[in-house]
């Protein structure tokens, strides 16, 4: 299947579900769509054999995304859903026989030591939800096809995080030390040999600030983390975006510069269009506020005239969400929705609903979302080279046919 956007629609009633929703994405995400079909034949990676396939998009063994058709209308994306993004290949599942036993050096901090997951978790607990989402969702919508993976809306979800909040470990640790700028977290992977580790290693570093939030988390959706998403441990980041949500962490340090790490210094830099990627470029951190419709959606064939109900999910990066308005001309005019479901706290997403009346036709619906602080979600992505934090809600819009 090579372009599937061209084949009639009476194909997409005998597909099969799979095929069904890749022709789908095909409508709205343009020349992505046809990767995104091509892909859709791969099995899941054994690492994560235990997901609803019938739920995601394998683009490949390590980068695995979220039917658009998927995301219901409750708050918490089921784990068997959860998109994933490996980096380098996720370490052996042999690092969850004794969970307890894991260990993660804390530097950075007066009393720098190692500590067991079972020591961790007798300094504390909360539990929080979050939004888990890569930095390049959205990048199948640039038109200047960045390399990298082209995610539409499903490298992202919300999810529920349950272990010790990081501050409480630097005060069991004597406090920071001074001239602490930057919480940084080292992945747990073995690296490939033969190339310099830098270049391989997953190790990002975020504003010290950030630790007032941030978990080591061996808990997600009530159950023990899996593989797929870190465990045994993770260095949950709330608000910020995926990359800096270390998975297998081994390595808390609290430094005065920035890690020297590939991942951290050149990859997922905000570097403008022609230029090469350098670390003096704003790096992906805080989430923008953002939303996207999940249904209606093209993929379900032509709706009936009358009611429908639109929804979808906004989030706020750490501020959370103020509102959600709804447009079904294309943005020329605005009505707000109804935030609907539980508030999960400013780090979740929220749910949007709008009852509106869809006449025979063609029409472009899209969702515009406003963060607590009034900021109000973009028209238009930032162009950058790698495809990064496109929060434009004219490129998340949705065609559907009413007949
Ligand atoms: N150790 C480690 N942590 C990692 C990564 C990785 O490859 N290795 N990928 C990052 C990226 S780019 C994203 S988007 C998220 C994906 O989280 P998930 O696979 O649990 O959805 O994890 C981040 N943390
Ligand atoms: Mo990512």
């Amino acid at each position: 299947m090579k372009d599937s956007s061209t084949l009639p629609r009476r194909h997409v009633l005998v597909g099969s579900a799979a095929a069904l929703s890749a022709l789908g994405l095909a409508g709205w995400t343009g020349s992505a769509g046809a990767q995104q079909a091509a892909a859709v034949t791969k099995p899941l990676p054994a690492y994560a054999g235990w997901k609803s396939s019938d739920a995601l998009i394998v683009h490949s063994s390590g980068t695995l995304e979220t039917r658009r058709s998927a995301f219901g209308t409750s708050v918490i994306t089921p784990s068997n859903q959860l998109y994933v993004r490996n980096n380098l290949p996720a370490p052996d599942a042999a690092i969850l026989d004794n969970r307890d036993a894991w260990s993660v050096t804390v530097e950075g901090v007066k009393n720098p030591r190692s500590l067991t997951l079972a020591e961790l978790k007798t300094l504390g607990v909360e539990t929080v939800a979050t939004v888990l989402q890569c930095s390049g969702n959205g990048r199948g919508f640039f038109p200047s096809k960045p390399s990298g993976t082209p995610w539409s809306v499903g490298a992202a979800g919300c999810v529920v995080w349950s272990g010790v909040p990081l501050r409480n470990v630097v005060a069991a640790l004597g406090g920071l030390t001074d001239g602490a700028a930057y919480l940084t977290g080292t992945g747990g992977e073995k690296l490939p040999e033969g190339v310099d580790p830098l270049s391989v290693l997953v190790e990002r570093s975020v504003p010290v600030k950030a630790m007032d939030d941030a978990l080591l988390a061996w808990e997600m959706n009530g159950e023990p983390l899996s593989l797929a998403h870190g465990g045994p441990l993770r260095l949950v980041v709330p608000g910020y975006q995926g990359v800096n949500n270390i998975k297998y962490v081994k390595r808390v340090a609290f430094t005065s510069a920035q890690s020297q790490a590939r991942i951290m210094s050149h990859g997922y830099r905000m570097s403008p269009p022609g230029s090469k990627a350098s670390p003096d470029q704003p790096s992906v951190w805080e989430m923008g506020v953002k939303s996207w419709i999940n249904g209606p959606l093209p993929d379900k064939g032509a709706l009936k005239p009358g009611q429908v109900q639109v929804h979808g999910v906004a989030f706020g990066g750490t501020r959370g969400i103020k509102g959600v308005e709804v447009s079904v001309d294309g943005g020329k005019t605005w009505q707000a929705a109804k935030l609907i479901g539980p508030d999960l706290g400013p780090f979740a997403w929220r749910q949007f609903a709008l009852p509106v009346r869809l006449e025979a036709g063609t029409h472009v619906l899209a969702s515009r979302a406003t963060d607590t602080a009034g900021n109000v979600q973009a028209e238009q992505r930032e162009e950058n080279l790698g495809g990064y934090n496109n929060a434009s809600w004219r490129d998340h819009a949705v065609t559907v046919t009413v007949a």
